[in-house]
């Protein structure tokens, strides 16, 4: 996130919502199509999620068991929670490419089955490193030999803010170093 970009605070203020603040919560993935029986991103209340709720600051790719099933591109759209509808399984791994575009990076996820918050960023399950090992994503790769990931803000902490799509368990996570790293990769295995 970089400090300069003072327009998105405008936008969470509710300054400017018609003023060119771009899509709000999830409008931007509304056209996802998603095939019968495959997971696309839809606006849910988190009651009823089954899936990957997550954003990033700035932006992201998400894997799990090695397929990319969402991403959000748009370096303003870290205030923007997307929903990944999908059945998780024990033993599902999550793999989340994030990329920062100058200041603090942050990645903030939660996992629901059947509506129910089985792992959240707040997990010590989360492992990140700065190193694109080949097969990083795979569920058959091993990253014990990656470092924990570093909770920094937990939801509601700064500088990002309460977001509400969150649970108050989840916490902004990323490497020990949320400046300068701004690529990074982070694991974790569904309970
Ligand atoms: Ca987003």
């Amino acid at each position: 996130m970089k400090v300069s970009s003072m327009k998105k605070w405008a936008c969470l203020l509710g300054a400017a919502l018609t003023a060119g603040c771009g899509p709000m919560e999830d409008e931007h993935v509304q056209d996802v199509q998603a095939e019968p029986g495959t997971s696309g991103a839809s606006v849910q209340s988190a009651s009823t999620v089954d899936g990957i709720v997550i954003t990033v600051d700035n932006r992201y790719q998400l894997y799990v068991n090695g397929a990319l099933v969402g991403q959000d591109n748009d370096p303003m759209g870290w205030y923007q929670a997307e929903t990944w509808n999908r059945f998780m399984r024990s033993g599902d791994v999550i793999a989340v490419l994030a990329m920062d575009d100058g200041g603090v990076g942050g990645i903030i996820a939660d996992v629901y089955r059947g509506g129910a918050l089985v792992l959240s960023t707040g997990s010590p399950r989360w492992r990140c490193t700065t190193t694109a090992y080949s097969g990083w994503t795979s569920s058959a790769y091993s990253d014990l030999h990656w470092p924990a990931a570093v909770l920094h803000s937990q939801n509601g902490g700064g500088p990002w803010g309460y977001q509400s799509r969150f649970s108050a368990a989840s916490h902004w996570i990323w490497t020990s170093d949320l400046n300068n790293h701004n690529t990074v990769y982070c694991r974790a295995t569904v309970p």
